[in-house]
């Protein structure tokens, strides 16, 4: 398994220069569910003098790196924040060339999406996506949706708070048609109005570039989750990141196992 990890390529080992492996990673729990804020694409590309964009796309190879290793693992569910409700603020060029990534995205790995039994999901408000990507991001989602492996669910014009008030509304107006009580709502009845729907919590959530903060992120889901923050950017994000992050939750699992 080792030669499929670019070991050589992109390597950035932690302090103490372990070297994580699929295998040994897989002795232990995984995370059944991982979220990832992949931060630090437009300053990658700042650093190298290039346009923002030219970030967002090696994120895009991230991306497509991660979903493998995640889905190689045995992950249930990948959540990756592609887009937040509040990225609509920046400039009117930059907005027009993140909306043409799922395309762009899709059309190289669909196929492979497809024949890795992989489910492409997306939460967020699509309604309000540009037509083009609302249609490439469906065709996805409907190619997938005979797949019964890894979930990859993209967030896509995803804000959590915005999240909670639309499932409070919509709880309002089931209990004015009588779908529902008003004495039924429970923390799982309130959870089934959410974007995430029957998924599970994450386990793990995962942000790079050095912020440290949740933006409005899946604020409800995470409520348990353990969180791993590196200041790595998301282009130059590795496999070995990855399984970092999984062995610290693995620790911490144990250490928590113990008392
Ligand atoms: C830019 C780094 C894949 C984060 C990754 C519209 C910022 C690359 C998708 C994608 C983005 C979304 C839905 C889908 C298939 C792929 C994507 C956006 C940005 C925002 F069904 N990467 N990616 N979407 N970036």
């Amino acid at each position: 398994m080792l030669h499929k990890l670019n070991f050589w390529k992109n390597r950035k080992p932690n302090s103490s220069e372990q070297v994580y492996t699929i295998d040994t990673i897989k002795k232990n729990p995984i995370p059944e569910h991982i979220a990832i804020i992949m931060d630090g694409n437009g300053r990658w590309a700042q650093k190298r003098a290039l346009p923002r964009i030219a970030g967002h796309h090696e994120g895009t190879k991230v991306v497509r790196k991660i979903t493998k290793l995640a889905n190689s693992l045995g992950v249930k569910v990948l959540t990756l924040y592609a887009f937040s409700t509040e990225n609509w603020k920046r400039p009117k060029s930059e907005v027009d060339y993140l909306m043409k990534l799922p395309e762009e995205f899709l059309q190289t790995f669909l196929p492979e999406l497809i024949k890795e039994n992989v489910q492409v999901r997306v939460m967020g408000m699509k309604d309000s996506l540009p037509e083009h990507t609302f249609r490439a991001v469906q065709n996805a989602i409907n190619k997938t949706s005979d797949n019964d492996g890894m979930i990859l669910n993209f967030a896509l014009n995803y804000g959590s708070r915005n999240e909670i008030v639309q499932a409070v509304n919509s709880i309002i107006a089931d209990q004015k048609s009588g779908i529902l009580k008003e004495e039924e709502v429970t923390e799982d009845i309130f959870s089934t109005y959410l974007m995430t729907q029957e998924l599970s919590d994450p386990d793990l959530l995962i942000r790079t570039s050095g912020v440290v903060r949740l933006s409005n992120f899946m604020l409800w889901q995470l409520s348990y989750a353990e969180f791993w923050f590196t200041e790595t950017l998301w282009p130059d994000f590795s496999e070995q990141h990855f399984l970092e992050a999984i062995d610290e939750f693995q620790k911490r699992a144990r250490r928590f196992g113990g008392v």
